[in-house]
């Protein structure tokens, strides 16, 4: 019998429970226990307004109930794609307190997507926020409904439209009707499935228990120094993992503090919210530093409240590092992480020198770090090698990916995160590139083959490579090399082309240029670091690996 989920081995788990890192509690627990011990502090404040912690476990009660009555049942998956907006709290956890898996989607993605992992995962219902225009969700849903028969329910945030579904609202209010929810989840169940940033032609989803997940965000919430004073505010989207539990949103609320969802990342925004709120954490990516470290030039609003800005999801460089503590008056913080587990971290009190150019080190004492050359063979401290681990929230195989696994992981269960980093004497992680075929831009992941795999499919266009080369506003931008029978599209054309294949927008090549015929390696590989080099205007000097992406 095929396994959805690899968990793992017997032995190493009862090792964790009895170190107490895994806590005989589910997430849905944590929210009930913070009702119950401090129900009327303020748990979420968004646009619609504040929801106590007693506010947010009856709501939550109330839509589980709904969402029931559907059915929605334990273990079914339920694609999750809201914005920063009360309802996505809210509705995680009534899906949490189903024993539901929410599939957490970034709003930005495409049909072709979203179809992709409703077929991957036979999930059966659908969230989305109501729009407007050629982007309304809705529309998108609709599409992804037909192509998946599994889908068979549209849940909407706000007004269901003529294609029918069901409205949140209207699903709480008959939930107030119907029989309580019981937690329908064990501790070391799967709690949600989150999106990989991916090396593969579709996207890949990771598992996460309540017991990984719990723990993952409460030793980030003590490695952060959260309590019940903190307030996080969400800037990135909230379906990010960085977002939910490094500490994010559930890290916040296991500390009793207070959530403020931010509708949109601008620096104006969020100040006005810092201002308002007193807000004293918040995570960025890299690309957003430099906008925010301007506008706090020009700002009027008092951010004196703010304590700690975490950065992360890509390479922060150094210089710009050295700016936010003297510019917006408060520490910064590196965070490398990633969504498949492991949570690097700088300290709070770490010197001034690592916290600016190193990206931390591993969350928990339990967490397991080789650094290997390309044999596997482990290297001394200073010299770069691919980053493997395992530890007590990192998994152990991808939902439904046997073949996949067998090149993610060890045999002793090591996940290979694809990521070059070096070690330094003190044992603090800086990532100095990456082997793994994927663009980082502005945070967001782009496996280079699901988009060479679309503009394959374009017409008259014989090969196609995508590579990431540096950008001063980006960090990395995406450039495509077409090899074409017929002159080579243009940027737009190609854009219009991805739009239509149902490809998120995101991941829709910066830039694309033509070619006579794609190089290669030794061994007859596409050879991206050669283009990469083009790009640059270099020529290159190291010779092209053999193995891996380059
Ligand atoms: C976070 O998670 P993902 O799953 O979107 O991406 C993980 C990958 C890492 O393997 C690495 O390649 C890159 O993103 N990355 C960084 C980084 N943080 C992530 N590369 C360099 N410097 C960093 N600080 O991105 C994520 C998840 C939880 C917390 C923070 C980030």
């Amino acid at each position: 019998m095929r396994s959805d989920v690899i968990g793992w081995p017997e032995e190493t788990a009862a090792g964790y429970r009895r170190a107490g890192y895994w806590r005989d509690r589910t997430l849905d627990d944590l929210l009930r226990e913070r009702a119950a011990e401090h129900g009327d502090r303020t748990a979420l404040v968004s646009a619609s307004g504040r929801l106590s912690y007693a506010d947010l476990d009856e709501r939550a009660g109330r839509l589980a109930a709904g969402l029931a009555g559907l059915p929605i049942h334990r273990g079914d998956r339920v694609l999750l794609q809201l914005p920063n907006r009360e309802e996505y709290v809210v509705t995680l956890f009534a899906l949490l307190r189903i024993g539901a898996l929410p599939i957490l989607a970034l709003p930005s993605l495409g049909t072709t997507e979203l179809t992709a992992l409703a077929r991957l995962s036979g999930a059966t219902a659908h969230v989305v926020a109501q729009g407007r225009g050629r982007n309304d969700p809705r529309t998108g849903a609709a599409e992804v409904a037909r192509a998946c028969p599994s889908l068979r329910h549209l849940v909407v945030a706000g007004d269901p439209g003529p294609g029918g579904g069901h409205s949140l609202a209207a699903l709480e209010r008959a939930g107030a009707e119907a029989p309580a929810v019981t937690s329908g989840a064990a501790p070391g169940d799967p709690a949600l499935l989150l999106l990989s940033g991916g090396t593969t032609g579709t996207p890949k989803l990771i598992p996460r228990t309540h017991a990984d997940y719990d723990y993952n965000a409460r030793a980030s919430a003590e490695v952060c120094a959260l309590d019940e004073h903190t307030v996080y505010l969400a800037v990135l989207p909230v379906t990010h993992n960085f977002t939910m539990v490094s500490p994010g949103i559930v890290g916040t609320l296991a500390a009793g503090g207070t959530v403020v969802l931010c509708p949109d990342p601008s620096p104006t925004t969020a100040f006005t919210l810092v201002e308002a709120e007193g807000v004293t954490i918040t995570a960025l990516v890299p690309s957003l530093v430099p906008h925010w470290l301007d506008e706090a030039r020009r700002t009027s609003r008092d951010l004196s409240s703010l304590r700690v800005l975490q950065v992360g999801g890509s390479r922060l460089d150094d210089a710009t590092a050295r700016r936010v503590g003297p510019e917006l008056g408060c520490r910064l913080q590196q965070v490398f992480g990633m969504a498949e587990g492991l949570n690097n971290y700088t300290r709070l009190d770490d010197p001034e020198e690592v916290v600016c150019t190193t990206q931390g080190r591993p969350l928990s004492p339990a967490d397991e770090i080789l650094v290997v050359d390309e044999e596997g063979r482990p290297v001394p401290p200073g010299h770069p090698g691919e980053l493997l681990t395992r530890g007590p929230y990192t998994l152990r195989g991808y939902y439904r990916a046997p073949e996949h696994d067998r090149l993610s992981f060890t045999p002793d269960g090591f996940y290979r995160t694809g990521d070059l980093v070096v070690r330094t004497a003190r044992g603090d992680l800086v990532v100095v590139g990456r082997i793994k075929d994927q663009v980082n831009r502005a945070g967001e992941k782009i496996a280079a083959i699901e988009v060479e795999e679309h503009l394959l499919a374009l017409p008259d266009v014989r090969a196609a490579a995508l590579v990431g080369v540096p950008d001063p506003q980006l960090g990395e931008r995406s450039v495509a090399f077409l090899e074409t029978d017929a002159p080579c599209p243009s940027r737009s054309e190609v854009r219009r082309l991805l739009l239509e294949r149902g490809l998120a927008a995101f991941k829709v090549p910066d830039e694309v240029r033509a070619v006579p015929k794609l190089p290669l390696t030794g061994i007859g590989k596409v050879d991206k670091r050669r283009l990469r080099a083009d790009v640059a205007g270099l020529t290159p000097t190291v010779p092209s690996p053999t193995a891996g992406a380059g």
